[in-house]
């Protein structure tokens, strides 16, 4: 029954998606018109960007209301992926893809006067996230949506993204704020200001009987949602990403204000304000600053008051909380999402701590990222007592019964206990966050085969031991093949397309589907399509390059990319001390020696966390080097390095394609898995690596003889580290290739050698990331790409091989098995 007014009226004033470039047109003009005030006569690209993104808005929202509406009456069990970050980049482009209206649009736009791929440089990025694991919960999203599964992410909506990247005269790293939001309104979120939810902090906590408490007093904040439609691929399911931002409960403090105290009277809504300005950029490391224990409270509070308020809507008792809500942590940073339910589970519903317990346990899931121990949140006792008091009682019951389990099991071993407890004893003491996600939680996974592996016999073997090894597992990430395939490289996707003879949405939904390119590597005139589009790719991004930085880049030349946070453990020094002893080898041939060498482009682009001092040292470094080694005329035709300021996704998304080879060179055993090595191999780019990481599987899944590995293993690391503490070899003896790189870094051949004094001496002494190890293998392996590139024919059939051989690493397969084996969810289809 139509449920107010004239039905008729009602359905003639409801539009569809439009679809034909007539209606397209139509609205984007209606958009100019109205909603910007403006007229052909004073449009630039921005503005036609603007009314064009509010046409596909309109669009989303239609698929968007249709899904959550169907979801609210199928009331399917749903997962929510919380996420600290969540790394989204561009979405024009993205949207039109996924509706499949790219080619209606591009003409549509066409016909007012604007070209395409103007207006899709006037979105900015997304950039609400740090490095892979913000990108990987954007992966997640689309891959949830195009298959068409009932999966929610959770965030913050920060006014500052990642600091933008300026590179000074001398190549120190300089940032800038990120005001994502200053251009006016942002057409891919809802704000839904009727959204909202108290969250206090602060406060006192008094136990009551039957083990409930009050919590009452300190400041009490608003979340405000915000909904960022996520659409799938060919398909209506239009998911949802609810992103909250802080805002004062009330406007002012009244009372101040009527006293004339103005600064007092505002300095309450600036700190609930202020919870949500910006993003932290530090990567793999922790701070234990209040602002960030704050953010995540927040945020996993609104969450969970938004999770439990849709549950009671549909009136089951809370015993089946688990058949209806499965919760995703991503990394330990929603872990306090475990205490937060306890406390609604138990002192506002009632429900008795050991049935709250098991409902706990039975709906959240934790995804752990890093085992490097400087990566491993731990918050102070103290600042937890005193910002969650209730939360910090919550806390010391669970390790009660828990650390009772673990005596009943391993009776008088102390030490065990002391190594599991949730509290770390010292000065002061603290909350361990990854002991409490693995208790709290039903499952606990890596992120790829050896990192899952290093997960179980490491960071977490007591735990492994404790409650048996069938909740540790592994789910190898992915990468959605949408962004990072057709639409970046859509002159390959299109190949793909007429070769593989079905529509493009069904391989990029079944990309395993990839193999059947397989035979068409012994396809000359397949090869030498499949070279030329390597080759248009590797022009745009020269054109890119010579457009922002003026720079002149030789297209002819093998492109060598490695594109990630700067980090010791990711080994950016490594390639520049490699780049370097190229340069000097290069320096010594004879002209005719040079003829017969592959010229190489090299580039680098990445940010550092802005207080660590090392990895801005590298930056430098290579900046430095580039400068002198592109400016030397005896070289440069065969050698030059390149660092592309202010790395961003849709930076990454020209770089990728260009690419013959990139690096992913990590110490063994130090990166979980890498997703940008997926990236590449995606779109036939080589991979040099170590192995570690996805490398291997990788490495697995396209043949060992598709990729070039060198390096120590990771077994042999602990020891090469205690024979470097303890029986240390000087540079000179063990690597004199690498020595000489040092001796001439230091004698000024890059300007200043003093500067780079502190990043020489984490080599010369100690050396934790083993380059003095792994640098003879290294350049080994750089010469057998030098020599493998000689035959083209074969390179082009062994770049075929490799993305044919990708299927495996779409991020569909990966949240296939998050929602198979672990949430117990099933896809539910938008009619
Ligand atoms: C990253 C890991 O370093 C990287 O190896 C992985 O591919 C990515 O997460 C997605 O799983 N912060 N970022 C990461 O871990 C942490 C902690």
């Amino acid at each position: 029954k139509w449920p107010r007014g004239d039905e008729s009226v009602w359905k003639q004033g409801l539009r569809s998606v439009n679809t034909d470039v007539p209606s397209i047109t139509k609205s984007i003009v209606n958009h100019v018109q109205t909603s910007l005030a403006r007229q052909a006569y004073n449009l630039d690209d921005l503005g036609a960007y603007q009314a064009a993104a509010l046409s596909v808005r309109d669009d989303l929202i239609l698929n968007w209301n249709d899904t959550q509406i169907h979801y609210t009456q199928k009331t399917p069990k749903r997962a929510y992926y919380l996420s600290l970050e969540f790394l989204m980049g561009r979405t024009f482009d993205n949207a039109l893809l996924n509706l499949g209206l790219k080619d209606q649009y591009r003409e549509g736009i066409t016909k007012l006067g604007f070209n395409m791929e103007d207006l899709l440089e006037q979105e900015r990025d997304a950039a609400l996230g740090n490095g892979g694991l913000g990108r990987l919960a954007a992966c997640y999203l689309d891959s949830s949506a195009s298959q068409e599964l009932p999966v929610w992410g959770y965030g913050l909506r920060y006014q500052y993204g990642i600091f933008q990247q300026l590179i000074s005269p001398e190549g120190q790293q300089l940032e800038q704020p990120d005001p994502w939001l200053a251009g006016g309104e942002n057409p891919w979120e809802l704000p839904r200001l009727d959204v909202t939810y108290e969250v206090r902090f602060y406060g006192t906590a008094d136990r009551l009987p039957g083990g409930r408490a009050l919590w009452q007093g300190g400041q009490e904040v608003l979340a405000v949602a915000y909904d960022v439609m996520v659409p799938g691929c060919y398909t209506k399911n239009t998911n949802n990403l609810r992103l909250w931002e802080s805002k004062p409960k009330r406007g002012f403090d009244l009372n101040s204000f009527n006293a004339g105290d103005y600064e007092h009277a505002v300095e309450s809504s600036n700190s609930a304000a202020a919870i949500t300005s910006v993003l932290y950029p530090n990567d793999h490391t922790t701070f234990g600053k209040e602002l960030r224990l704050k953010q995540q409270y927040f945020w996993t509070a609104a969450s969970l008051a938004d999770i439990v308020r849709r549950f009671k809507n549909i009136a089951k008792p809370f015993s089946e909380f688990p058949d209806y809500v499965a919760i995703q942590l991503n990394d330990t940073h929603p872990t306090l999402a475990i205490p937060e339910l306890m406390r609604i589970l138990v002192d506002e519903e009632e429900i008795p701590w050991g049935k709250a317990w098991d409902i706990v346990t039975n709906t959240v899931f934790y995804t752990n990222h890093t085992v490097l121990p400087e990566a491993l949140e731990k918050w102070p006792v103290p600042l937890m007592e005193h910002l969650l008091p209730r939360h910090m009682q919550i806390i010391y019951d669970i390790n009660l019964s828990f650390l009772q389990a673990v005596e009943k099991k391993f009776p008088g071993d102390r030490d065990r206990l002391a190594r599991m407890s949730l509290i770390e004893e010292g000065f002061p003491k603290q909350v361990r966050m990854a002991h409490l996600a693995c208790i709290g939680s039903r499952k606990v996974n890596g992120v790829a085969e050896l990192h899952s592996e290093l997960v179980r016999t490491t960071i977490l073997k007591d735990f492994v031991e404790f409650e048996g090894l069938s909740k540790f597992s592994n789910v190898t990430n992915g990468i959605t093949p949408r962004r990072w395939l057709d639409q970046c490289n859509p002159e390959l996707s299109a190949l793909i397309t007429k070769t593989l003879k079905v529509d493009k949405s069904v391989w990029l939904k079944d990309l395993d589907r990839l193999k059947e390119l397989l035979p068409y590597a012994e396809d000359a005139a397949f090869r030498k399509e499949w070279a030329a589009i390597k080759q248009r790719n590797k022009e745009r991004l020269a054109h890119h390059v010579e457009t922002t930085l003026g720079l002149t880049v030789n297209t002819n030349a093998m492109f060598d990319v490695q594109i990630k946070r700067l980090h010791e453990y990711k080994r950016q020094t490594l390639n520049i001390l490699g780049v370097i002893h190229r340069y000097l080898k290069l320096k010594q041939m004879s002209a005719a020696e040079r003829k017969k060498v592959n010229p190489r482009v090299v580039f680098f682009a990445g940010k550092a966390a802005p207080g660590y001092y090392i990895a801005k040292l590298t930056i430098r470094l290579i900046v430095n080097a580039a400068r002198i080694i592109n400016a030397d005329p005896d070289t440069r035709d065969l050698l030059t390095v390149y660092f592309l300021p202010d790395y961003s996704v849709s930076l990454a998304e020209v770089l990728i394609p260009s690419s013959d080879i990139s690096q992913h060179i990590s110490t063994a055993g130090t990166e979980a898995s890498g997703t940008s090595n997926m990236k590449f191999c995606l779109n036939g780019g080589l991979l040099v690596g170590t192995v570690d990481g996805a490398n291997i599987e990788i490495a697995e899944a396209v043949g060992e003889n598709n990729v070039f590995f060198f390096g120590h293993l990771t077994p042999a690391v602990e020891d090469l580290r205690y024979q470097h503490m303890y029986r240390p070899v000087p540079v000179e003896e063990k690597c004199p290739a690498l020595a000489n790189v040092l001796d001439k870094i230091s004698s000024g051949m890059f300007g200043d050698g003093e500067v780079y004094e502190p990043l020489l001496n984490t080599i010369r002494q100690g050396d934790f990331y083993l380059l003095t190890d792994d640098f003879d293998s290294y350049i080994g392996a750089l010469d057998m790409v030098d020599k493998a590139y000689l035959d083209k024919e074969e390179w082009i059939k062994k770049s075929i091989r490799t993305t044919a051989n990708m299927g495996k690493f779409s991020s569909d397969r990966a949240i296939l098995e998050y929602a198979e084996s672990f949430w117990s969810i099933e896809p539910i289809k938008v009619p």
